[in-house]
């Protein structure tokens, strides 16, 4: 049985704006009120996934998530019609409009943990869609997340789905954004690197001081027992709390795995010597630490230029690639540092750029933008085949995006109940499309 991992990029959703709703992502708190461009977000997005596709790679789609999203809102007090509602809210909570308007359902890497059968007890693949609970406006996507993911990986023989852990600050989870799975060869169990910000129930342990740390090691644990891993094949460490005050608010901005090569800065993790040994040993074989010093990339560039939330892919000739955001090539520092680990004796062989600006504006970089899923070839046969990205799916998207989406949204439109008319015939034809079935609430 042939065994790869497939990215599953989340679909840039037609109300994508700016509107500064995460404390602690720098990108997104200083575009706040700048007008986006939905129709150019969701194409930037398209494009970086069909070039994975044309590489070789396996490549889904996860659809976006049904904004605005008036249920909320009515379930917050607001009444009347739909436009009534968003009118009221428009005037009352603006901020709560907002919340229930973004497209942040985009940055797939949240969307869920999975963990591939090669790695778990029962040799099922599992899913735990992220509860999100530290920021508002996410917190509203694991529902549907779990209706999405079941409508695309419904094969019970094969694929397990979790429910979201309790949102309480205590199992505060961000999903694959704090995971990475190592191993020799696709097809061989591998560790599953859970990163944490902080620990809910030890308060001995360090703590950032000005961000907030969004997730726990009570929630990786919670998430390693769902998924029957051991103690053999899981290993837990901390982030660094003072690369977290630095804007690093999830792991995947400042470290990215791949089979047995881990890229990383060395401010990433907290106790990373002792931690790094203890994957080294689990792992049993070779592993690549591929360590920036801050003499080399300074942890403020990391985090403009989102170094680390590269994909690392493997082609189909065994080379790695890193999958990087123009911004990286924009810097003078991060570009030479990419030149030359090209010349280095690790497994990554090729960098390609992709501008995603539209993404990266709100702290979203090509990593954020993928839900990986390791699976083996009778596993994918079980993937709702409609999701798959081809050139048939690509030319449908395209021209799908060309009808619905606008070309400049700003955070007053979120209120027009045009918008909302616009969204939901978009969506409906949307899961037409990709054959999902009724996963929004608008269509139940
Ligand atoms: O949760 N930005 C997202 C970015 C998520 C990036 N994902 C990963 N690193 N895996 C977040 O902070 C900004 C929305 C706004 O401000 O309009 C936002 O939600």
């Amino acid at each position: 049985m042939k065994q790869f991992e497939a990215n599953f990029d989340g679909l840039v959703g037609p109300t994508h704006n700016y509107a500064g709703l995460s404390f602690g992502n720098v990108a997104s708190q200083s575009h706040a009120s700048h007008p986006s461009n939905p129709r150019a977000a969701a194409k930037q997005g398209l494009n970086k996934a069909k070039a994975l596709a044309d590489m070789g790679l396996v490549q889904g789609i996860l659809a976006p998530q049904e904004r605005p999203d008036v249920h909320t809102l009515r379930h917050l007090g607001f009444t009347g019609t739909d436009a009534d509602v968003l009118q009221k809210a428009a005037r009352q909570a603006p901020a709560l409009l907002q919340v229930c308007a973004s497209a942040s359902s985009m940055w797939a890497a949240n969307a869920a943990t999975v963990s591939p059968s090669v790695d778990t007890h029962d040799g099922k693949v599992h899913f735990t869609p992220a509860n999100l609970m530290n920021k508002l406006h996410r917190s509203i996507e694991p529902q549907t997340t779990g209706n999405i993911l079941q409508a695309m990986f419904s094969d019970s023989h094969h694929f397990v789905h979790h429910q979201p852990l309790p949102a309480h600050p205590t199992f505060a989870d961000e999903g694959a954004a704090n995971h990475t799975r190592l191993c020799q060869a696709y097809d061989r169990a591998g560790v599953e690197l859970f990163v944490f910000g902080h620990a809910s129930t030890d308060h001995l342990r360090p703590k950032p001081q000005k961000y907030p740390a969004r997730q726990t090691l009570e929630a990786s644990q919670a998430i390693a027992r769902l998924h029957r891993l051991d103690d053999d094949n899981t290993v837990f460490i901390q982030q660094n709390p003072a690369v977290i005050d630095q804007g690093v608010f999830h792991n995947d901005v400042i470290a990215v795995g791949n089979q047995n090569v881990l890229f990383f800065h060395e401010q990433a993790f907290w106790d990373a010597d002792k931690k790094l040994a203890e994957l080294r040993a689990k792992l049993e074989g070779p592993l690549h630490l591929v360590k920036v010093s801050s003499q080399q990339v300074s942890v403020q560039d990391a985090v403009s230029t989102y170094l680390f939330n590269t994909q690392i892919v493997t082609l189909p000739n065994g080379d790695m690639a890193i999958i990087a955001p123009t911004d990286c090539e924009e810097n003078p520092a991060v570009k030479a540092y990419l030149d030359e680990l090209l010349t280095l004796d690790t497994p990554i062989r090729q960098v390609h750029y992709f501008d995603v600006k539209q993404s990266m504006q709100n702290g979203g970089g090509p990593a954020c933008l993928r839900l990986r899923v390791a699976m083996n070839d009778v596993e994918l046969a079980a993937v709702n085949p409609h999701v798959m990205l081809d050139d048939r799916l690509f030319t449908r998207l395209n021209a799908w995006v060309d009808k619905h989406y606008r070309d400049r949204l700003t955070p007053q439109d979120l209120a027009d109940p045009q918008l909302l008319i616009e969204c939901r015939t978009a969506l409906d034809e949307l899961t037409q499309i990709m054959k999902l079935g009724s996963i929004y609430q608008f269509q139940r």
